[in-house]
C-alpha cells in the first residue's frame, strides 16, 4: 500500500479529482491511501498568508516556506522514525516526466507531493525538503496541482491489480519504446470505413506484425526523438544476439 501525501492550497480540487476516477478506486481497492494536507492550515493566524512579495523584486507571489515546512514536519511525524519519502514538487522547471520515472514511483512506499502556485515556492523549500523536480511539459500551468494529479495518475495505472487488466499497461504506448498501434471495435463496418481485413484474419502472427509495422510507421512520424532511441535498442539487442 503506497500512501500519497498533498500538500495544497487546493485541497478540494485534489479531492474532486481523486473521488472521481480511477485514483479513487485505486484508494478502494487498498493499493493506496491518500492524505490530503491543506496549506493554509498551517499558515499564521490571523491572516493565514501562505504567499508575500518575492525579494529582489518582480512580478508574481512566491510560497512562504513557513506553512510548508510545518506540512512536511506534520507528516513526517506519523511515519516511523528514520522514514525519508520522496518528495515530489511538480514545476516547469524540473526534469521530464516520463514512464521510467512513474514506474519508480509506482514502487515507493511513501510520496509527498507539493503543489506550487503564483511565482513558485521560497527556494529554501526546494533545497532542504524536495528530492525530486518533474515537469509535464514545456507549457506553463497555473498551478501544481493537475501536474500532480498527472504524475499520480501515470504511476497508479502502473501498480499490478489497479488497472483491471494489467496486460493494458503492459502494451500501451512507452513501455516498448514505441508508440501505440491502431484499434478497432465493432461495427466492422462504419460510415463507409472497414477495419483493416488483416485483423479479422485470425493469423496472431501476421496481426502481431501488421501492428508492430503501425507502431513504428506512427513513432517514425511523429516522434524522431523515440524512433532513434528504438532503432539504437535494436542494435545493441543485435549485437547482443
Ligand atoms: Cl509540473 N507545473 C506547472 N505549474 N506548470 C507546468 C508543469 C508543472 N509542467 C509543465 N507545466
Amino acid at each position: 500500500m503506497i500512501r500519497i501525501h498533498f500538500l495544497t492550497p487546493f485541497a478540494k480540487m485534489v479531492e474532486a479529482v481523486i473521488t472521481e476516477s480511477i485514483l479513487g478506486r485505486a484508494a478502494s481497492k487498498g493499493y493506496v491511501m491518500y492524505e490530503i494536507h491543506d496549506l493554509f492550515t498551517f499558515a499564521d493566524a490571523p491572516h493565514y498568508k501562505i504567499d508575500d512579495y518575492q525579494f529582489g523584486g518582480g512580478s508574481g507571489m512566491v510560497m512562504k516556506p513557513e506553512p510548508i515546512f510545518r506540512a512536511y514536519d506534520d507528516v513526517l511525524k506519523d511515519m516511523p522514525a528514520g522514514t525519508c519519502p520522496r518528495v515530489i514538487f511538480p514545476t516547469p522547471d524540473g526534469r521530464l516526466l516520463n514512464h521510467a520515472f512513474a514506474m519508480e514511483l509506482s514502487r515507493e512506499e511513501n510520496l509527498i507531493f507539493i503543489n506550487g502556485h503564483y511565482k513558485g515556492i521560497d527556494q529554501r523549500v526546494r533545497d532542504e525538503i524536495v528530492t525530486d523536480e518533474i515537469s509535464i511539459g514545456d507549457y506553463v500551468l497555473t498551478g501544481g496541482e493537475l501536474p500532480t494529479l498527472v504524475i499520480l495518475d501515470s504511476m497508479i495505472r502502473l501498480i499490478p491489480g489497479v488497472l483491471n487488466s494489467y496486460e493494458s499497461a503492459q502494451t500501451d504506448s512507452f513501455t516498448s519504446g514505441l508508440l501505440d498501434y491502431p484499434h478497432y471495435t465493432r461495427p466492422e463496418k462504419f460510415r463507409g470505413h472497414e477495419v483493416p481485413k488483416i485483423l479479422m484474419s485470425g493469423h496472431h502472427k501476421m496481426i502481431a506484425d501488421w501492428r508492430l509495422e503501425k507502431q513504428k510507421e506512427k513513432t517514425r512520424e511523429r516522434r524522431s526523438d523515440l524512433w532513434k532511441k528504438y532503432l539504437a535498442s535494436q542494435e545493441i539487442g543485435v549485437k547482443n544476439g
